[in-house]
């Protein structure tokens, strides 16, 4: 099957100032679309063309001969959850059964939130950091470049991009204001 670039849920301004227009016109105009415009043309005419967007990820990964088409295959699937999984007014505790669920897996909320900080800084260059499910035990993980919680055996709940044109615009180089803001002003949990 062919992709396209899902909409966004909301106006290319809608997360500023925590996440300015200029970087949702790049990130997501510029980035997305290519990885989107990539995966269809190196699909063409190959196994991968029936297939879905995870079935794609699972399937061509960690094998070299395919590594262009799982890159983008993964970064398309990573930034669909991570466009999905920021709101206007977000962040903060998440409520009800999520927090329950994180209070009882990490301790309380704000070890979560240092896990997660602590992952997303401790990236060394481009990848992402998840708060993720796996055999019904929430936990944090971080990934390099395109690789994702699906190749893992877990399921994201959310995903935050640490690649430097995530942030780059907004922050520069302060990766953690960025991580702040996401935590506490974009996060939707639910
Ligand atoms: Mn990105």
């Amino acid at each position: 099957m062919f992709f396209e670039l899902p909409p966004l849920p909301y106006e290319m301004n809608a997360l500023a100032p925590y996440m300015s227009e200029e970087t949702l016109e790049y990130h997501y105009g510029k980035h997305h679309k290519a990885y989107i415009d990539n995966l269809n043309n190196l699909i063409k005419g190959t196994k991968f063309e029936k297939m879905t967007l995870e079935e794609i990820v699972v399937s061509s990964a960690n094998q070299p001969e395919y590594a262009g088409i799982f890159n983008n295959a993964a970064q398309a699937w990573n930034h669909n959850l991570f466009w999905k999984t920021m709101t206007p007014n977000g962040g903060g505790k998440p409520k009800g059964e999520l927090l329950a669920k994180i209070e009882k897996d990490f301790g309380s909320y704000d070890k979560f939130r240092e896990q997660f900080k602590t992952a997303a800084l401790g990236q060394f260059g481009s990848g992402w950091a998840w708060l993720v499910d796996k055999d019904g035990k929430l936990s944090v993980m971080k990934t390099a470049n395109g690789d994702n919680p699906l190749t893992h055996g877990a399921t994201a709940i959310i995903g935050l991009d640490v690649w430097e044109h995530a942030y780059y615009i907004d922050y520069r180089n302060a990766r953690g204001t960025y991580v702040d803001s996401y935590l506490d002003h974009l996060v939707k949990w639910d």
